[in-house]
């Protein structure tokens, strides 16, 4: 499934209304949207998105934040999606992303960084299984 990542706009992004601006810098740059949908997220849920990260000390103040507030989640489709998801959304510090990607655009910090990408079409396959059933998912 190379041609699908996941997205999430993060609480910080939500709660600031960006959500249509970061919709629309998803479509401009050529993404087809599979499946959307808001969800606010329990702590349980955060810790298992991020258990890869749980060892790290940024790990609780993370999960915290995932659960501030709700999210926008998208399985986003393009060719190569992974990569040119993350080229979209740029570095993880928004002060390190290129000029014109949606962290630059939208990220107040290296936590609250606007949105998600999935970082191999290996963990993009199991994070939209994680938040999508596969009748959710529209190809068309
Ligand atoms: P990514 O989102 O660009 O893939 P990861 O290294 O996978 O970055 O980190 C996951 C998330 O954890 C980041 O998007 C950010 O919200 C948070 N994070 C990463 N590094 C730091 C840090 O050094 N301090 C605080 N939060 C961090
Ligand atoms: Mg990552």
């Amino acid at each position: 499934m190379s041609n699908m990542t996941l997205a999430i706009i993060k609480p910080d992004a939500v709660g600031k209304r960006f959500t249509g601006k970061i919709i629309d810098h998803i479509l401009s740059a050529g993404f087809d949207i599979a499946a959307m949908k808001k969800i606010h997220m329990t702590t349980e849920e955060a810790q298992r998105f991020y258990a890869v990260h749980k060892e790290r000390p940024f790990f609780n103040d993370l999960v915290e934040f995932m659960t501030s507030g709700p999210c926008i989640i998208a399985a986003l489709k393009k060719e190569n999606a992974v990569e040119a998801w993350r080229a979209t959304i740029g570095a993880t510090n928004p002060e390190e992303a290129d000029e014109g990607t949606i962290r630059k655009l939208y990220a107040e910090s290296v936590q609250n960084n606007a949105v998600h990408g999935s970082d191999s079409d290996e963990n993009a396959v199991k994070e939209i299984a994680f938040f999508f059933s596969a009748d959710e998912i529209l190809s068309e």
